[in-house]
């Protein structure tokens, strides 16, 4: 789906990957491996039009949970699928 915006200038940005995933800044600060869950402390999350806060992820693959801890900076990428706020891709920060 595109979607257009008109900024303050007036000039039109089409953003073509609306609805595609960002990477987003986060910190993991509870992991619950057995429900496929993590909480993360997050920056805005541009493609689900959310601001900064911690909230409950379901992860779309366990194994993403494995080798992470808590206190951990992470980029990841989330979207919302079958209704749930998912995080798809999850790494490391350096
Ligand atoms: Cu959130």
């Amino acid at each position: 789906m595109r979607k257009l915006f008109i900024t303050m200038a007036g000039a039109i940005i089409t953003t073509a990957a609306w609805g595609e995933a960002i990477p987003t800044e986060g910190q993991v600060t509870k992991i619950d491996q057995a429900q496929s869950k993590v909480t993360l402390k997050h920056g805005p999350i541009k493609n689900l039009d959310m601001e900064g806060m911690t909230m409950v992820f379901t992860v779309s693959d366990p194994a993403m949970l494995k080798g992470a801890k808590v206190g951990d900076k992470v980029r990841f990428e989330a979207d919302r699928i079958n209704g749930r706020l998912t995080v798809t891709k999850m790494e490391k920060a350096k």
